[in-house]
């Protein structure tokens, strides 16, 4: 087979199977090979027969069917199989040709591969891919990172299977150097998880305070989804709570409440950790979903545990649906502006130039976070690329004051009531403390002082001049080195 195709993918799963449909039936030329070769021939004769695909029998195979620059996209498991394909190719590429990883690799591994396969004369393209099984078949989120000396040949082929917004501008661009590309799809999956959970901790305050049926639900999801909550995840809530088995029953009432995860979202608040960022909404998402895979033990606990109020509600409920909305509304743009808050200094730490409207744009379509709400997001950072957070933002100032009542209303109701919100709780406390001009860090920092002499700044000197107190009159006068803030 001689240099027919475009583009080589190897990995024969769901996203690779959908994307290489999806890049043919754009009018690429593409070549497909899998690990386990059986696949090749199945995938071949059944959903690829009689289209520009072609099935390579080897890894040298896919190479020569290749046209140069060559492309080889990987869709594999991330992790080791990404590197041992990696050393399998090498050897059978030339000078300038481009592997390029569409798995959900974690970003410290995409920079090393990017150092390791460029020191081979090659280039490497890290990229998150996001929308599913539909989104690879019918246009994805994709979020390139890398060698950007790659981007120029590999573009028009990514563009041209995204998902496009109403404009037909594509939800792709290049994102940066290194491992940039996969750091905002790891913030994207941090971002669905702190999405999905909000929606979670609304429909436990729905269904257990106010008494509504899955039904009832139902309808104000649909509502909404027509405002400016307008998103996927909203529309699939609604969808999932009209959903009922055989007998009438809502499914939903027999899904058992253990939430599964992939580790995406550990990563995205690992890295938090890390780089310092109070990205506490998210984080708390990761938490909710290891508390919930407790279910023995909190079956247990309901038994022992039983102090606590029983919910109920006399309120006006219509109002309080309202309330509702915009503590969801709220906390989301809290969510967002501390996904925000750690791309910027993740691009600090890493040396990124993050073009933050374009992210947004690239999360508009495609992807399992995609909204309307995103489209403001874009407006917020091309008005001003260097905006410090997005809640200080004029339309998202507006929109943070006006619904942040509801937000307050909402979580301090379900406290009283007994039900867990700690990510509404999350962003309640962030959006009040970050609003807070003097925090009680001062006694955090006489403290530390007290017991470790680590020295604080004054309100009555400049700042950068540090001040050590004896506090008890036993230690001397010797601060300690280290001043971190
Ligand atoms: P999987 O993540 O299930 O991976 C299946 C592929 O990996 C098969 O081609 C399999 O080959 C290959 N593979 C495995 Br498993 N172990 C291997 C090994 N040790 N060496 C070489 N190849 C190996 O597929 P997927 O769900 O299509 O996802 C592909 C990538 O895209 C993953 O990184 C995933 O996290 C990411 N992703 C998935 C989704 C989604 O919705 N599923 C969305 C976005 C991104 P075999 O056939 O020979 O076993």
């Amino acid at each position: 087979m001689n240099e027919v195709s475009d583009i080589g993918v190897i990995g024969l799963a769901v996203m690779g199977e959908n994307l290489i449909l999806n890049m043919e039936s754009k009018g690429f030329h593409v070549s497909a090979y899998n690990r386990s070769v059986d696949k090749v021939e199945h995938f071949v004769n059944g959903r690829a027969k009689g289209k520009n695909i072609y099935g390579a029998k080897s890894i040298e195979d896919l190479v020569s069917s290749l046209k140069s620059p060559r492309k080889v996209m990987l869709m594999v498991k991330a992790g080791k199989p990404v590197d041992d394909f990696i050393d399998l190719l090498i050897p059978h590429l030339n000078k300038g040709d481009i592997i390029i990883d569409g798995g959900n690799s974690h970003f410290p591994d995409t920079e090393r591969r990017v150092k390791y396969v460029e020191s081979k004369g090659l280039y490497f393209i890290g990229t998150g891919v996001s929308g599913g099984e539909e989104g690879a078949l019918l246009g994805p989120s994709i979020m390139p990172g890398g060698s950007k000396e790659a981007w120029p040949a590999v573009k028009p082929i990514f563009q041209g299977i995204a998902a496009k917004v109403a404009d037909g501008t594509p939800c792709c661009d290049w994102v940066g150097t290194g491992g940039a590309g996969h750091f905002v799809k790891m913030v994207h999956n941090g971002i669905e998880y702190g999405d999905m959970q909000l929606i979670n901790e609304i429909y436990h305050i729905m269904k257990n305070v106010l008494g509504m049926s899955a039904g009832e639900m139902h309808e104000v999801f649909k509502e909404w989804n027509e405002g400016e909550l307008d998103s996927y995840l909203i529309e699939i809530t609604r969808d999932i709570l009209a959903y009922k088995e055989a007998d009438g029953t809502p499914i939903i009432d027999r899904i058992l409440d253990t939430a599964g995860q992939k580790g995406t979202g550990k990563w995205t608040g690992t890295v938090a950790l890390e780089l310092g960022v109070p990205l506490t909404l998210i984080t708390e998402s990761v938490f909710a979903r290891c508390l919930s895979a407790l279910k023995d033990e909190r079956v247990a606990a309901s038994k022992v545990l039983t102090a606590g109020p029983t919910p109920a509600f006399d309120g006006d409920k219509k109002a309080f649906i309202d309330h509702l909305r915009d503590a969801l509304y709220a906390a989301k743009v809290i969510s967002y502006a501390q996904g925000y808050q750690m791309m910027k200094a993740a691009a600090k730490e890493y040396n990124w130039e993050l073009s933050y409207g374009n992210i947004a744009l690239m999360w508009r379509g495609g992807c399992i976070i995609r909204s309307r709400f995103l489209g403001n997001i874009k407006e917020a950072f091309d008005k001003n690329p260097d905006l410090a957070n997005l809640l200080l933002d004029p339309y998202f100032a507006e929109k943070i004051q006006a619904c942040q009542n509801g937000l307050r209303q909402v979580t301090s109701t379900a406290i009283q009531n007994g039900i867990p919100v700690p990510c509404l709780n999350a962003a309640i406390s962030f959006y009040d403390g970050y609003r807070t001009e003097r925090l009680p860090a001062n006694l955090l920092q006489a403290q530390r002082d007290y017991f470790g002499a680590h020295t604080y700044e004054r309100t009555d000197q400049p700042r950068g001049q540090f001040f050590h107190t004896n506090w008890t009159g036993r230690g001397g006068d010797t601060a300690s080195t280290t001043y971190d803030v």
